[in-house]
């Protein structure tokens, strides 16, 4: 028998925090090294297609400067000196740290810190087994989804919607809030598809000219947190004009009178005004969708990055059940499947030693946490040991200037589990090296689709790299909790058991010969034929703000999040958004870079030669107005900080509006200091999160 040919190509799920969550080819060279990444053409979803930056994830893998040895602090934080240690001092250095933080202001003080760097779900939430075995702080998970999450479910009773697949089969697709073409471009393939195979027309809400506009065959750019206003006007138009699907209505939603007699005052015009768009963009936009039944709304994260922005996602999501799009093929609305997939990691969680008494802190507000804010603390003791894995909160979260402060607290000590010096390993007492992806088993699943996909470790991880799955149960070990649940297990066993658990019907083993499971729903369950999902089955225009029926609903222990009575009874246009003012004439919106991936990637190489340098988006009649020419460096801030950036001045912004597009590491900008030193962690209505879009600043030559 001839020895088999070495396999050239593994598969794996692309780990990182996209809804796209892509079925990966991963070529594997004879020497150990990985070569290019494809899309899995036989994945329905993916269907072959991956951004840029995931595809040439050799450089990240293989990347020089990756962390390779535990490294300990020498010196002060931030001073950039440090020794290399071993493993197991390393981890006997945190546990005794953990332990004497535990003695002096017990578990509390411990805050295990984490995000999605890593969508895996072993990987990502196996941090939560030690906190709930030792007792530690809680997190509550405010940075991405509160505002978005909870508009949608305010409406629709659940996260699913018509599968994104069926975008090929729309007549018109909305793509609303989201830059699809940079951050998750497989909705564009689908919509390409609409396109060319049925002539279907893309619409594009945004709020300036970013590369998904430039697709558009109607490109509205509206101001910033003004989407609710746009919503209210083409639900007008619906009911003025006969378009509004009134069986439909009578039949599916809780108030369509009620609405109706709300939005006569909340016409095109009223909504111009507002918008900063023309009656007629407003018209056309309303005429297009109710003449096509297969209306496709993609409503994406973006737009519900204001302080508005729950109440901006269900005005947005209102419209199609006006039209009644939900009930064709092809139309309805979809932001997020999370409700679908059914799985249950409660034993990699350790969800039954939480114990309910425990505190929980908002991830966003770490700068106030770990700047003492006593209510941010819940009135409970200073948080003085962490462990941070899979985010960057140095570079990532709102209020960065007290983030780094607290950070930079002799009192504090933080272990940061990384791939690279981070901003946030930059200023740890101690430094770990974790895997990548493509080193350590892990299963992930869509957000933005229906697959779970699995993504076994598939190459030798360098000798001196350790999995998150190993740290935490190496930690476990050293604190007296390894004896307990889901504890001692190996990260396919913990698979198996989230499979078993979940029903269903395969193993690690198949899995990777499946590679992955297709959880879609049928069609009336998408559209919700059978019924929204409140339990009267209505869709509800008139959204129980302060209800039980939010996803990302605060622990009790944090209280009631924002003010929930600056929300509206019917959609609307909310004025909670940080509006401009005579010392602060500009409106900031901090937009993803189509080359990283949040923080990630601006590491990489080729991510990096094409982004180019930090810069700040300002159109011709602003630069005209403060007298400034391409390149020239301004400073730009508010109440929370100011930092100092050159500027790019393009007609792609609206006048008043600047937009900075990253996350570029602090080290990139001018003077050390990252885009978040401009952005609000105060929670936004009703229930958290970080309006990253929503700054009101200032700006001078610098
Ligand atoms: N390349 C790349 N891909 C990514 C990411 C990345 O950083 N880079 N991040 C990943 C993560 S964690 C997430 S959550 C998703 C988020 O992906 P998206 O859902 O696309 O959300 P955002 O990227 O926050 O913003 C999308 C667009 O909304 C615009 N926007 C801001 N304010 C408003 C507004 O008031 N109204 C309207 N209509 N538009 C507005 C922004 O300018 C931006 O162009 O992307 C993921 N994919
Ligand atoms: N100004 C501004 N700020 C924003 C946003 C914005 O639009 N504008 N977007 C916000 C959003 S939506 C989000 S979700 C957050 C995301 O914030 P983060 O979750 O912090 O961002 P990432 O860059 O995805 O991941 C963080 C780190 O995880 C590490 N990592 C990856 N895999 C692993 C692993 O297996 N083990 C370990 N230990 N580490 C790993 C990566 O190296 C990376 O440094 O940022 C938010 N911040
Ligand atoms: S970052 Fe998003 S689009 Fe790129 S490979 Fe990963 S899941 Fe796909
Ligand atoms: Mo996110």
């Amino acid at each position: 028998m001839n020895k088999p040919l070495p396999s050239r190509f593994g598969h794996s799920a692309c780990p990182h925090d996209c809804p796209s969550t892509c079925a990966l080819d991963v070529e594997l060279l004879p020497d150990g090294r990985i070569g290019r990444l494809r899309g899995a053409p036989d994945n329905s979803y993916t269907a072959g297609v991956i951004c840029a930056k995931v595809a040439r994830y050799a450089e990240r893998i293989h990347h020089p400067d990756r962390l390779l040895k535990p490294l300990q602090r020498v010196g002060g934080k931030g001073e950039g000196n440090w020794r290399e240690i071993g493993w197991d001092d390393a981890l006997d250095l945190v546990a005794e740290q953990f332990l004497k933080a535990e003695q002096m202001d017990g578990p509390e003080a411990v805050w295990p810190y984490y995000y999605a760097g890593t969508m895996g779900l072993v990987q990502r939430d196996g941090i939560n087994r030690l906190r709930h075995a030792k007792g530690y702080s809680g997190q509550f998970s405010t940075i991405c989804t509160n505002m978005a999450w909870t508009g949608w479910v305010m409406g629709a009773g659940a996260l699913r919607g018509a599968d994104p697949r069926e975008i090929a089969k729309s007549d018109c697709v909305v793509i609303w809030g989201t830059n699809a073409v940079a951050t998750q471009v497989n909705v564009m393939t689908h919509a390409a598809r609409a396109r060319k195979e049925r002539g279907a027309k893309i619409v594009v809400i945004d709020i300036y000219d970013n590369a998904t506009m430039a697709q558009a065959d109607l490109a509205l750019k509206l101001r910033p947190g003004t989407d609710g206003a746009l919503a209210c006007a083409l639900m007008h138009i619906a009911f003025r004009d006969g378009t509004a699907d009134r069986a439909y209505l009578d039949r599916y939603t809780d108030d369509p009178k009620g609405l109706e007699a709300h939005l006569a005052t909340r016409g095109p015009e009223w909504a111009a005004a507002i918008t900063g768009l023309s009656v007629d963009e407003i018209e056309s936009f309303g005429a297009l969708i109710g003449r096509t039944q297969r209306s496709y709304f993609r409503l994406g994260y973006g737009f519900t990055r204001q302080r508005n922005g729950a109440a901006a996602m269900h005005a947005a999501l209102s419209v199609p059940t006006v039209f009644g799009h939900w009930q064709y093929e092809g139309g309805g609305a979809f932001h997020s499947n999370s409700d679908i997939f059914g799985l249950d990691g409660s034993l990699i969680q350790g969800a039954a030693l939480r114990d309910r008494d425990t505190r929980f802190l908002d991830q966003s507000r770490i700068g106030a946490i770990l700047t003492g804010d006593r209510e941010a603390l819940s009135g409970g003791p200073p948080v003085t040991a962490m462990l941070v894995q899979n985010t960057n909160p140095a570079n990532v979260c709102p209020e960065q200037r007290k983030v780094v402060a607290g950070l930079r607290r002799e009192d504090l000590f933080v272990a940061v589990h990384e791939q690279f010096l981070t901003d946030t390993a930059k200023l740890a007492d101690l430094v770990l090296p974790a895997t990548m992806f493509l080193e350590h088993d892990d299963i992930y699943r869509g957000g933005g689709q229906s697959h779970i996909v699995l993504g076994p470790k598939l190459t030798e991880p360098p000798e001196t790299v350790r999995s998150n799955h190993f740290v935490i149960e190496a930690l476990a070990e050293r604190l007296g909790a390894s004896g307990k649940p889901g504890f001692g297990m190996s990260e396919r066993d913990l698979i198996t058991d989230l499979l078993e658990r979940s029903g269903v019907e395969t193993d690690f083993g198949s899995l990777i010969e499946e590679k992955w499971i297709d959880k879609g729903i049928d069609f009336e369950k998408a559209h919700f034929i059978d019924g929204f999902a409140h339990e009267n089955g209505k869709f509800r225009f008139r959204p129980d703000w302060t209800g039980t029926r939010a996803p990302n609903r605060p622990p009790s222990s944090l209280g009631p999040q924002g003010p929930h009575a600056s929300l509206s009874a019917f959609p609307d246009h909310v004025e909670t958004i940080e509006g401009v003012d005579e010392d602060h004439p500009y409106r900031l919106a901090t937009s993803p870079a189509r080359q990283f991936l949040n923080s990630s990637f601006a590491e990489t190489p080729g991510s990096r030669k094409r982004e180019g340098t930090p810069a700040l988006m300002i159109h011709p009649d602003d630069a005209a107005r403060e007298a400034l020419s391409e390149g020239d460096v301004v400073q730009v801030g508010n109440q929370r900080g100011d930092l100092r950036l050159a500027v790019t001045i393009t007609e792609t912004v609206r006048p008043g509006v600047l937009v900075h597009e990253g996350l570029w590491a602090n080290s990139d900008f001018l003077d050390g200091e990252g885009i978040n030193v401009l952005t609000g962690a105060d929670p936004v209505a009703p229930y958290g999160g970080a309006a990253f879009h929503d700054n009101r600043v200032w700006l001078r030559r610098s």
